[in-house]
């Protein structure tokens, strides 16, 4: 993974309003990438705000802002200068070259970098650098050529003729194919590990960076999962079987989103993110104390979109309803949004009523099944403890009847097992 060295830079950010959008809006945009920067261990010196109908297609703003963002690069001793949205490879190049000194990124560069600090697991680890390498490959400029060396491929020197910038793209592309691989073999042995409690109810925890699903997991766990007042504490996906008013049930707790998420970070973390994708029930948590938080809430949905879990339940957690002194605010939001919970992981308030509504969710996808078993199928019996709920069993004269608790979508094959008499 190639060095970053966003550490203690004075940051200077810049954002355009477009057509249809209000300053305020790209002021909160802006806000946001200031906390992005401050994750990043930048200092946040000052912003540019440009409204502007279209894109400047070379410089993304226009040449007189351009000039501004000049001087104030040098009044203020800016060594980063940070774009709110993509930059094209060409803007970048662009810019750069009127900036000199001041090194220019954008959004999605930024939040690349702090995964790269926080990722941690060998699988985190890889699906970073593959999201960056991707996000790298079209922007790969004579400044790269470093790569080689720090990758210490020192045999790959191509055939007559080829440039150093197309020896780095091969380079960059053979390493990506390469990541692709170890996530494949990580992704199977993922697999393995989820079939083995394929029946369980699925709870996933989901939501906006920061909002609490960490507190929320260890709440309900001992997972002990990292919580800090940091966007993306959490890269890796933990997994664990918990109790909830006497029910099993698997929740699992996954890297948080953002708005403007670069696509290559979620292509990349499909294989974390499967734990969404596959889950019964996912919990929708919310800072409701933040007042983006309806932004958050759409973010977070258009994400869900881009996985493909539109289908699945969803429930949304407001959390931090601590931090609410206007009450009337907390009721406005629960007025609008009736199905939401409100919640406080920190201050453990209203966490039975979480549990309860989570209850008559998994209850609710299930039936009550009464099967007629002979005395013979006793492995079959004891394999129903894992997948169904038994709820009763009768031992008669000349057969047992088990009534038992099953997910609608297993009664089907739990049916034709009980009436397989042959293999039990
Ligand atoms: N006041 C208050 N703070 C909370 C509450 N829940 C979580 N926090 C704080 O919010 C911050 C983020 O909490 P996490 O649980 O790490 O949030 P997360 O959603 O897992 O965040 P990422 O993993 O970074 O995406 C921490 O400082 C928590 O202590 C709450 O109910 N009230
Ligand atoms: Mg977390």
């Amino acid at each position: 993974m190639f060095e970053t060295t966003i550490e203690k830079e004075k940051a200077l950010l810049v954002g355009v309003v477009h057509g249809q959008q209000s300053v305020s809006d790209v002021e909160e945009n802006l806000a946001e990438l200031g906390l992005l920067a401050k994750t990043a261990g930048a200092i946040v010196k000052g912003e540019v705000i440009q409204k502007r109908n279209q894109v400047h297609a070379a410089l993304y703003v226009g040449k007189g802002k351009v000039e501004e963002i000049i001087s104030k690069v040098e009044m203020l001793k800016v060594d980063l200068v940070i774009f709110d949205d993509e930059l094209s490879p060409a803007q970048t190049k662009n810019l750069q070259k009127m900036f000199e000194k001041a090194r220019v990124i954008d959004r999605s560069a930024l939040i690349l970098d702090i995964f790269v600090r926080h990722a941690s697991s060998k699988e985190s680890k890889t699906q970073v650098e593959l999201a960056q390498l991707q996000y790298l490959l079209p922007r790969l400029t004579r400044a790269w050529t470093h790569l080689e060396r720090q990758r210490g491929a020192t045999s790959t020197r191509g055939g007559m003729g080829e440039t150093q910038i197309e020896i780095d793209r091969r380079l960059v592309r053979n390493r990506i194919s390469m990541l692709k691989k170890d996530l494949k073999k990580i992704e199977t042995q993922r697999d393995t590990r989820r079939k083995q409690r394929e029946d369980m109810f699925k709870v996933a925890l989901v939501g906006y960076t920061n909002a609490g699903k960490s507190s929320l997991m260890n709440l309900f766990s001992d997972a002990g999962v990292l919580v800090e007042d940091k966007l993306f504490a959490t890269l890796d996906t933990t997994v664990r079987k918990i109790d909830i008013l006497d029910n099993e049930i698997l929740l699992s707790d996954t890297v948080g989103f953002i708005h403007k998420l670069p696509h290559h970070l979620v292509a990349s973390f499909k294989s974390t993110l499967q734990e969404v994708r596959l889950a019964d029930l996912i919990l929708i948590v919310i800072d409701v104390s933040d007042p983006q938080f309806e932004k958050h809430l759409r973010t977070v949905n258009e994400v869900l979109m881009e996985l493909g879990v539109s289908e699945s339940q969803t429930l949304t957690v407001f959390n931090k309803i601590d931090l609410m002194t206007d009450q009337e605010a907390l009721s406005g939001a629960l007025r609008e949004y009736s199905d939401a919970v409100p919640v406080s992981a920190l201050q453990q308030v209203n966490i039975q009523q979480l549990e309860e509504k989570i209850i008559e969710i998994r209850q609710s996808g299930y039936v009550i099944e009464s099967l007629k078993l002979e005395h013979s199928q006793q492995k079959f019996l004891a394999s129903l403890h894992r997948t169904a709920e038994v709820l009763n069993i009768d031992y008669e004269e000349d057969h047992i009847l088990v009534e038992v608790r099953v997910r609608a979508s297993a009664l089907h094959q739990i049916r034709q097992e009980s009436q397989n008499r042959t293999t039990h």
